[in-house]
């Protein structure tokens, strides 16, 4: 039977969460119109007084953030608490613009820590546990986020942050770690350096690892469950509304439950902000309900999935979210049509290549061209050209089944493609580059 780390809430009634998501709104609306002047004015630009807002009915009636406001607001604009009561920040790597902080007072943090021992509960973790923590720590939220939840549930935490894989199996055969928390691409890699190692799972004695961070397929899951020995759960936040934690999985692995008793999530129409029904793919909102010093309202996450309310087997009523499919800025168009990286993916693993690949996607003569280099197993390698080369054919075919339009493969040598520690960059799309210039 699945423990929970906090029953009463992740088992409640839909009225009772309904209630209790209610009365939070509304005390949440208040204190945001109250003390930030960003979102005062956006209310009264729309004409909307905290009083509108009764229940979460009324959501719809508010305007939506983007991180564009984020940045807009940058650094101190969206402050709810006064700085004195304030008492970390996180923040994103602001590679594609200028950061976004976010800040916390000490029941934030609390609150943050607690959604991540729901979700190490929930991976089967316990007191009598070991959690190497190997996602960053610092300004990116990953190990703190977990570090503070493996503290709450009672593990003994090893923050090794990330890199230095050798010592991390070193340090995680010495110590017996049991559970491991860092990106899906990094699991990947420690799987594959255990190997290099000359070692197998069972000189390990982990059991479960908590992943997140970046999209990730179904294929991916079996792989890394496979390389490490272990069950891998997915874990889902982002630095705007805490970090990990949002959502995590339970033991049927099938989608994430969200913490709705601290975030209200909404699916919209990424073109027209028309609130979607459940069940059908959009861009994934989230409204903060218990965050003080840095509560978004109506927070366009750009990230797509599906929400759904299906009965779970674990017994928890928290509504779920799929795998987000990808951001809607993730997207390419290629030749007109929609592309997912984690399409690629799926395709790469399911025909027995690894899940280390470079999508690098450029226009040539007013038309856009798709290469995909693919690292081969030592056992994919061919001394005959011709072989190889009927390889790449028959990964390409495969891949045009997926997408609709051909790619060129190249095929190449087994760790020539640089592994992150961290979040992955799969994808270099040349156009925007030139599109820049
Ligand atoms: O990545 C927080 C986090 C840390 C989540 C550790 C899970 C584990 P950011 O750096 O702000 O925060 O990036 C947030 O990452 O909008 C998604 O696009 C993506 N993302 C996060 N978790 C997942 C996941 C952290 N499980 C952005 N699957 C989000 C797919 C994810 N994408």
């Amino acid at each position: 039977m699945e423990r929970y780390w906090n029953e009463e809430i992740e088992t409640m009634s839909r009225e009772d969460m309904k209630k209790l998501q209610s009365e939070r709104l509304v005390k949440q609306v208040k204190h945001v119109y109250e003390n930030v002047k960003y979102y005062r004015d956006l209310m009264d630009e729309k004409g909307i007084k905290p009083e509108d807002i009764k229940s979460t009915d009324d959501l719809c009636k508010l305007p939506f953030l983007s991180k564009a406001d984020l940045r807009e607001a940058y650094p101190y604009g969206l402050l709810a608490k006064p700085l004195s009561e304030c008492v970390r920040i996180h923040s994103t790597s602001g590679t594609t613009g200028k950061r976004v902080v976010a800040f916390y007072t000490q029941n934030d943090v609390d609150l943050w820590q607690d959604c991540c021992a729901r979700a190490i509960t929930a991976a089967g973790g316990t007191k009598d546990d070991i959690c190497q923590v190997c996602y960053g720590y610092g300004l990116f939220t990953g190990g703190a986020g977990l570090d503070g939840g493996s503290h709450k549930v009672g593990c003994l935490t090893l923050p090794m942050s990330s890199g230095n894989t050798e010592r991390q199996i070193t340090f995680m055969r010495d110590l017996g770690a049991t559970i491991i928390c860092c990106t899906p691409s990094y699991a990947a890699y420690i799987g594959e350096t255990l190997h290099d190692m000359g070692l197998t799972p069972d000189d390990i004695q982990l059991k479960a690892g908590i992943f997140g961070a970046e999209p990730w397929t179904e294929e991916m899951r079996r792989s890394i469950e496979k390389s490490l020995g272990i069950k891998a759960y997915d874990i889902y936040g982002l630095t705007e509304t805490s970090g990990p934690g949002v959502a995590f999985e339970c033991s049927e692995q099938s989608g994430m439950h969200i913490n709705e008793d601290n975030f209200i999530p909404e699916i919209i129409n990424p073109e027209t902000g028309e609130v979607l029904p459940e069940g059908e793919v959009g861009e994934l909102v989230f409204t903060s309900i218990t965050k003080e010093a840095f509560p978004l309202l109506r927070y366009r996450t750009r990230d797509l999935c599906v929400l759904s309310r299906k009965k779970c087997s674990c017994g928890r009523t928290l509504i779920k979210m799929t795998k987000p499919m990808g951001r809607s800025d993730d997207m390419m168009i290629i030749r007109g049509v929609n592309v997912f990286p984690s399409q690629i993916e799926t395709v790469l693993i399911e025909q027995g290549y690894s899940p280390n690949y470079l999508i690098e996607v450029d226009r040539v003569n007013n038309s856009d061209t798709l290469d995909i280099s693919v690292e081969m197993k030592t056992d994919q390698l061919s001394d005959k050209v011709k072989d190889m080369q009927q390889q790449e054919r028959d990964l390409a075919t495969a891949i045009r089944m997926m997408l609709g339009i051909s790619p060129k493969v190249h095929l190449v040598t087994p760790k020539s493609i640089t592994r992150s520690e961290g979040k992955a960059v799969r994808v270099i799309d040349k156009r925007k580059l030139h599109d820049k210039i």
